[in-house]
């Protein structure tokens, strides 16, 4: 047969870059970056070029598997569906609909077809309990958009004089266009023309090469930094007084706080030199535009809500909210996941409703780490059983040795995955999931469809698994469609699109933002304004104004526990070639990182006796891992950094899901305690 090839999208992570795959006899000859997509310009990252050997990676799942005396045994699809459906009609007619949780992936979220027939079959069954990654990635910046601005702003890096990167580190993780080699050009780009750099970071990630100024917090107090700046800008008359009295509510309120952070005290708790403080404020305040790129490295802790508040409120007083090259809002299209009318709402709220009520509701979903304490609260659990659906809360959950407590007190589990993953080991029932190189399915960052290059076999597509389990428990009427373009169109119809239009756009479609529409008609807050004292967080009884909270358990908050774990813990810093768990079974991924590596300074390595290459056993409260140690100038020495998603260094065993952030529920996996010895 002749070669052709096939436009699409590369579904392995959420940045969903533009791909050209050549085929031949149903199967992949290679892959290419598509130069007309219209984010990602013809890049991939070294992930999105190994595809192929995901795809036809010999350990993927082939058929559905179901758990024999411990033993994995090849079923068909339709007795390992009639195992599901059967067991999720007995959990329902014995302890309720809500006795069944689903937990999803970050990635997973992008699959807009997939998510709706999830979210079509969860309302069908009855149950509100849906978590997801969510609970541990990007709420804190919704919800600290939404309570000072109504609204989600962005970096407009591009258009930037001044940029700070804040706990981020494209070079890894990418997010500007793309993937992180896309990501690297534009930003080594900009710092050509002249652009200025400010990189935050208790570490030194390669996007520190740009900075002109590297601050190095303690983690977890990147709050208290942004309120020293801000001091700055107050007492040195440095802010936008115009901007901040036509645009902002709460000013005088703020400045009243920020008197309570004198530049000695924020010296103290943040470790970062006085002088540095200024210097990074005058630069900031001095080159505009300037816009704040911000990260994980301010999510994961228990005060981030707040933080990511003071960097917008940083961001509002210097005049830098919804103008080109500030921070400013995107017009996402929006496919609307409505349910079918005749659906009732489940009974009752998803989980962490009561603890964390303002992420509930939200993004109407349980918080994925009070469902765990529930579920180990007590004897009755109140959930029995669960299905994982491209998601790994082994090793991605915090606390990983209590959700697998909780995991074995589940009366059933299914997976759905392309691999056999940790998390599949507690499971009754696998199913094989499609690669994306093997489906179709529609994102929206831009609008884009993935075009299948090859058939799958036993494989099926994500969307395909809910439908055909749906049926089977007896819900054909809300899975009518007769393929995928049926259900495409029902899904585009809500933004006026549909699949024929998107077949002719292979390069997406994205709507343009125009900067200065919020300024101009308002904000959609309270007042109207950019909230810098918030009505929101005040009517939910939280601060309204960023005040600075300690980490939760840190040597500051918890002396005692800081006695015997003296060290501070940042976990998860990217790595191109892996997305989180994946990819270490992937050899052409693997060699370029084969194994896990403790970053500890020189002189915290000395006092632990250790050298660079040794085997260090690091500790918490909670558990302990041991991995080789790389002593490294470029970490503080009160600090260790541990990476995530290794199966056999798991950090996760080390992290607490019990200590979170009041608002948003998000644990402290970038600010925690631990000791490091000599193995
Ligand atoms: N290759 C690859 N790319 C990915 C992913 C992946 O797994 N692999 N995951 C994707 C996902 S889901 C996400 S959420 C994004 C994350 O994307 P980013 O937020 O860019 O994540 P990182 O590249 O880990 O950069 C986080 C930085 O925060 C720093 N940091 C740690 N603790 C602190 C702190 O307390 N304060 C400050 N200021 N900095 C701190 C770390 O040292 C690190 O350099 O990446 C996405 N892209
Ligand atoms: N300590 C620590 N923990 C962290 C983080 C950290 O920085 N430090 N980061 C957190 C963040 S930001 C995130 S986003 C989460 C990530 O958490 P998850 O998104 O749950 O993590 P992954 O490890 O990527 O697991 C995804 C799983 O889905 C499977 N999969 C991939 N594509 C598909 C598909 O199309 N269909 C199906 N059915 N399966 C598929 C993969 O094989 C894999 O097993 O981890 C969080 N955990
Ligand atoms: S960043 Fe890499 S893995 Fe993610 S979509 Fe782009 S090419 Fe694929
Ligand atoms: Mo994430």
């Amino acid at each position: 047969m002749m070669e052709t090839v096939v436009t699409t999208y590369c579904g392995i992570c959420e940045k969903t870059c533009g791909m050209q795959v050549t085929v031949k006899d149903n199967a992949v000859q290679k892959v290419e970056g598509f130069k007309e997509h219209l984010r990602s310009r013809g890049d991939l990252c070294v992930k999105g070029r190994a595809a192929k050997d995901i795809l036809y990676a010999p350990d993927r799942l082939k058929t559905p598997l179901k758990k024999v005396d411990g033993k994995w045994i090849a079923v068909s699809w339709d007795e390992a569906l009639g195992i599901i459906s059967r067991k999720l009609a007995a959990v329902k007619a014995q302890y309720g609909a809500n006795s069944l949780a689903v937990y999803h992936g970050q990635t997973y979220l992008k699959n807009c077809v997939a998510m709706f027939s999830m979210k079509r079959f969860l309302s069908r069954y009855g149950t509100a309990n849906l978590c997801s990654a969510a609970s541990e990635c990007f709420i804190p910046q919704l919800l600290s958009g939404i309570t000072t601005f109504g609204s989600l702003p962005m970096a407009d890096v591009k258009n930037s004089r001044c940029v700070i990167i804040w706990g981020a580190n494209p070079f890894a993780s990418g997010s500007l266009e793309g993937c992180n080699t896309r990501s690297m050009r534009l930003l080594k780009e900009l710092k050509e023309k002249g652009v200025r750099f400010i990189v935050v970071d208790p570490r030194t990630p390669d996007v520190a090469q740009l900075a002109d100024i590297h601050l190095q917090p303690r983690p977890g107090t990147d709050g208290a930094l942004a309120l020293g700046m801000m001091r700055v800008l107050v007492d040195e008359n440095l802010y936008d007084r115009d901007y901040v009295e036509k645009h902002t509510a709460g000013f005088d309120r703020l400045k009243e706080m920020l008197r309570d952070y004198d530049l000695e005290k924020i010296e103290k708790i943040t470790m970062v030199p006085r002088s540095a403080i200024e210097q990074a404020a005058r630069l900031f305040a001095a080159v505009k535009p300037a816009s704040i790129m911000n990260g994980n490295g301010l999510e994961h802790h228990t005060n981030t809500v707040q933080t990511i508040r003071a960097l917008s409120i940083l961001l509002s007083i210097t005049g830098n909210i919804d103008v080109l090259g500030g921070n400013t809002f995107l017009s996402p299209i929006f496919l609307s996941m409505e349910d079918a009318e005749d659906i009732p709402a489940p009974a009752g709220s998803p989980i962490g409703m009561e603890e964390h009520p303002m992420f509930v509701s939200m993004i109407n979903q349980a918080q994925a780490l009070v469902v765990i304490e529930k579920m180990l609260a007590t004897d009755e659990s109140p959930i029995k059983a669960m299905i994982v659906a491209g998601g790994a809360p082994i090793p991605e959950l915090a606390n990983t040795g209590r959700v697998k407590e909780a995991f074995q007190k589940l009366e059933f589990m299914a997976v759905i995955d392309q691999f056999l993953t940790e998390t599949a080991e507690y499971a009754d029932v696998v199913l094989p999931a499609a690669f994306f190189l093997e489906r179709d399915e529609i994102a929206t960052m831009p609008l884009n469809l993935q075009n299948r290059a090859v058939d799958g076999g036993q494989c099926w597509p994500d969307w395909k698994i809910w439908w055909e389990l749906g049926k089977r428990m007896g819900y054909e009427k809300h899975f009518p469609w007769s393929g995928f373009a049926e259900a495409a169109d029902l899904l585009l119809q809500s933004a006026g699109y549909s699949y024929e239009e998107l077949k002719k756009h292979p390069e997406g479609i994205m709507e343009k933002a125009v900067p200065g529409k919020f300024l101009e008609n308002g904000f959609y807050t309270f007042s109207g304004k950019i909230e810098l004292y918030s009505q929101s967080l005040a009517s939910n009884g939280y601060d309204p104004l960023p005040v600075y909270r300690e980490p939760m358990e840190s040597i500051v908050s918890t002396p005692g526990v800081a006695r015997e774990y003296p060290l501070t813990m940042t976990t998860g810093a990217r790595q191109p070639m892996y997305l989180h768990s994946q990819h270490r079974n992937i050899p052409s991924l693997n060699k370029l990182l084969p194994a896990p590596w403790l970053e500890i300074n020189p002189q915290t390595a000395r006092e632990c006796g250790i050298y660079d290459g040794d085997t260090a056993i690091v500790e918490s409260p909670r558990g302990s891992i041991s991995m080789k140690a790389r002593v490294t100038e470029g970490i503080l020495p009160e600090v260790v950094h541990l990476p995530h998603g290794w199966r056999h260094a798991d950090c996760n065993l080390l992290t607490d899901h019990a200590q979170r952030d009041p608002i948003s529920g998000f644990p402290g996996l970038k600010s925690s305690l631990c000791r490091v010895r000599k193995a």
